[in-house]
């Protein structure tokens, strides 16, 4: 059996000063006084003692592999390599000899044959740079944590200040809003009536018109039935019109056409009048056979009163019609709003097709009605204009209210990335965060934007909740959670997203650097004035 003798270790500090420290291979210093070469050892659980000899035999006694630290002969057995010059570590017993250098001082290969460097100092040496550059950023950071936490305190000022001007000149537009609203308000009541006037006008106007042609049309009929033209319409000429015949059974009868007549043989064109109001909403034209067909599923009937004024009510230029009328160009339509104010009827020639037959358009507005509209249309333009401004100034308000009241961190570290936003693009999508706001994703080669989440909350542990930011309600996810973000924070110099990923399906993870996170650094030499006022 190969005797795995002790050995002697060299802590080294500084390199100048070389402690010697005898211990077994393989155990701390930490443990040393447990590991007493002229008594029997006990086990580190406690659960037997065997003679000294037996430690680092090769053999494992311990059901702890404490009396094998230097061998890999305990399964679950620890070696420990003190790597002076770096950092000692515990490496597991089967990585003794086992032909593979583990400890940077080349203890664990003792017996292997393997060639092992010791780069426990190069190691150190690096560590100890890179250690250096991450306290050189994290001072720097730090510093630039302090810039921000003054421009966060002005920028508070400014906008505290602003809010403050915003709220006076709330004040003014709402007593400006009012004032507009009762000018326009006694714009609108004259306006109002002079429209009604001329609509009443234009009512009467067609009233007598459709009277007129009513006249006419009845004394053209009259002529068409007076065949014979001896001044009478009888029984038989009226017979001649099929389409009369008051039962529409198929035989128009002499007496019928006498009940029509009004129980006489036949009637000269005063008693006419009367026989008209009983056929005209029957009578076919010889001349054009087609011209009072009524359309299929339509009463026969002429315009009543009713319908009349409905149709009027859409040949009425107020400022509802542009509303009604098809969007197909916005531009031209805005420029026929205007139009239609001044020239009303003229201007619609969609209407003029639909008049043209019977009353003909609307006629304008007489000149002293549209200069009242005019007047009550300029009083509504500044009504709305001032009401806009005064939406904007709440909405300004709301901003205001809402940035100076946000938690940016313990000092306002944070402001400066509200209103921001910084870009990731790896393979395949543009990753955005816009802090405090929204964090969204973009297909590189096309495709629309998914939202990874809206702001949610701080989210760091309860030590250090400002190093973790959450982003919540995102796009759904098919058949999983709505899309949520969280977002590292690390200390840098520099203000950036470093990486993205998907640690669970629709559960993203950023790391982003800022110097707002940075925290002071541990200070060497305490007590330095310069430290002290940190
Ligand atoms: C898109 C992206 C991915 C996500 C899937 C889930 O492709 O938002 O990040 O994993 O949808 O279906």
């Amino acid at each position: 059996m190969v005797k795995f003798s002790h050995f002697v270790l060299l802590l080294l500090f500084g390199g100048a000063m070389t402690v010697e420290v005898q211990r077994p291979r393989g155990v701390p210093l930490s443990k040393r006084q447990f590991y007493e070469e002229d008594k029997p050892f006990t086990c580190l659980d406690g659960s037997r003692t065997i003679p000294f000899d037996r430690v680092n035999d090769d053999y494992c006694d311990c059901p702890d592999g404490s009396d094998e630290p230097g061998t890999a002969a305990c399964p679950n057995g620890n070696f420990h390599c003190t790597n002076a010059g770096f950092r000692p570590a515990f490496i597991p017993s089967s990585r003794v000899n086992d032909g593979i250098c583990d400890c940077c001082d080349t203890t664990d290969e003792y017996n292997s044959g393997a060639d092992c460097q010791n780069t426990c100092r190069e190691l150190g040496r690096k560590e100890k740079e890179e250690l250096q550059k991450i306290a050189e950023i994290a001072n720097e950071g730090f510093m630039l944590k302090k810039q921000l936490i003054q421009e966060a305190k002005h920028g508070l000022e400014d906008k505290k200040a602003k809010l403050g001007d915003v709220q006076d000149s709330k004040k003014d537009l709402e007593a400006k809003v009012e004032a507009l609203r009762t000018v326009k308000e006694t714009a609108e009541q004259p306006e109002k009536e002079a429209k009604e006037r001329h609509l009443k006008a234009w009512e009467d106007q067609k009233a007598v018109i459709r009277m007129e042609n009513d006249k006419a049309r009845m004394a053209a009929v009259f002529l068409e039935l007076d065949d014979d033209a001896d001044g009478f319409v009888s029984v038989a000429e009226l017979q001649s019109h099929s389409e009369l015949d008051p039962d529409s059974d198929g035989s128009f009868t002499e007496s019928e056409a006498q009940g029509l007549l009004g129980g006489v043989d036949k009637v000269d064109t005063v008693a006419f009048e009367t026989v008209w109001n009983n056929i005209k909403e029957k009578y076919v034209s010889e001349n054009q056979p087609n011209a009072d067909v009524p359309p299929p599923g339509e009463s026969p009937q002429e315009e009543t009163p009713d319908t009349v004024s409905n149709n009027d009510s859409e040949n009425y230029p107020d400022e509802d019609i542009p509303e009604e009328e098809d969007d197909e160009d916005e531009e031209e339509d805005d420029e026929m709003d205007e139009e239609d104010y001044k020239a009303p009827a003229a201007m619609r020639t969609d209407e003029k097709t639909k008049d043209d037959d019977e009353e003909g358009p609307m006629p304008p507005y007489d000149q002293e009605t549209q200069a009242l509209i005019d007047g009550a249309q300029k009083a509504r333009d500044e009504f709305n204009e001032a009401e806009k401004a005064l939406r904007e100034v709440e909405d300004q308000i709301r901003n205001l209210e809402k940035e100076i009241s946000f938690d940016f961190g313990p000092s306002s570290e944070f402001a400066y990335l509200y209103s921001q936003c910084y870009e990731l693009t790896t393979g395949e999508y543009v990753y955005r965060l816009c802090p405090f706001n929204r964090v969204s994703q973009k297909p590189k080669f096309g495709g629309s934007e998914t939202s990874l989440g809206t702001w949610g909350k701080w989210a760091g542990p309860e030590d250090n909740i400002y190093s973790v930011m959450k982003y919540e309600h995102g796009t759904g996810c098919w058949q999983g959670p709505n899309r949520s973000t969280t977002v590292k924070l690390t200390c840098g110099k520099e203000t950036v997203v470093t990486s993205t990923s998907e640690p669970s399906r629709c559960e993203y993870l950023m790391e982003f650097i800022s110097p707002a996170i940075c925290q002071e650094p541990a200070s060497f030499d305490s007590g330095h004035p310069d430290h002290e006022e940190l």
